[in-house]
């Protein structure tokens, strides 16, 4: 699929800690959520070793080109190529944009974590496909995340992106579930550029049936909110 036609409206984020993931086995939580309608996935494993993340990824893979729908690697360039998968999503820390897409291509899909119009600027800028901003609520998925940008500082990012036109998707991500999912894509938007996505990790991951969460939030992602 060329890359400007990725669907991010509902982007899955895997986990595989017991705390989120359980005894469950990845694959089928992915695979299960792709019956309910994910339409991206990204590899996030920031615990396993680099033979676990190619051999887990290339599993992955194969399930996500059955449904057609991209698989992108959470900080590891080089498993990316390893995994042949469709590209890659960073965070400020991590190896940098120009590198990443140097080494990678121009066909593959990067997206780049931000949490202010700088750094929504430079990754866009520097060429990444799509932002993930966040992080919109504190969530215990991410302990470490410096900044904690609620509904209005995802709001101020995406009205800069519709003043300046840039050519870049976003998807937000952060303590997004079924409860607030309508009102975050509704009040963000506002006068700027709506949303092209939510990105979510425990709402699909740790949920008992993944498949039927993973239809509710698509649908309230593509439903206009009873408020609205
Ligand atoms: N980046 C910012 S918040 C987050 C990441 C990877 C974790 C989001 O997890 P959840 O469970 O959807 O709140
Ligand atoms: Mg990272």
């Amino acid at each position: 699929m060329p890359k400007h036609e990725v669907d991010y409206s509902l982007y899955l984020v895997t986990d595989s800690t017991p705390a989120i993931l359980g005894d469950a086995d990845i694959c089928s939580v992915v695979e299960a959520a792709l019956k309910g309608g994910v339409t991206c996935v990204q590899y996030r494993d920031k615990t396993s070793d680099t033979g676990v993340l190619v051999s887990t990824g290339r599993k992955l893979h194969e399930i996500t080109k059955k449904y057609k729908i991209p698989l992108l690697i959470n900080d590891r360039i080089d498993v990316a190529l390893a995994v042949g998968c469709e590209g890659v999503h960073i965070g400020q820390d991590d190896l940098d944009l120009p590198t990443a897409r140097k080494i990678l291509g121009e066909d593959a899909i990067v997206g780049v974590t931000v949490s202010n119009i700088a750094e929504a600027e430079a990754a866009t800028k520097g060429g990444a496909d799509y932002l993930g901003i966040g992080t919109v609520f504190a969530t215990s998925t991410k302990e470490n995340t410096k900044s904690i940008i609620g509904v209005e500082g995802l709001q101020e990012i995406l009205l800069k992106i519709a003043a300046e036109n840039w050519p870049v998707k976003t998807v937000c991500i952060g303590g997004i579930n079924a409860s607030n999912v309508s009102r975050v894509v509704w009040q963000s938007s506002g006068k700027g550029k709506s949303l092209d996505g939510v990105a979510v990790v425990s709402a699909i991951m740790a949920a008992k049936d993944p498949e039927a969460a993973s239809k509710e939030l698509l649908q309230l992602v593509k439903s206009p909110p009873a408020f609205a």
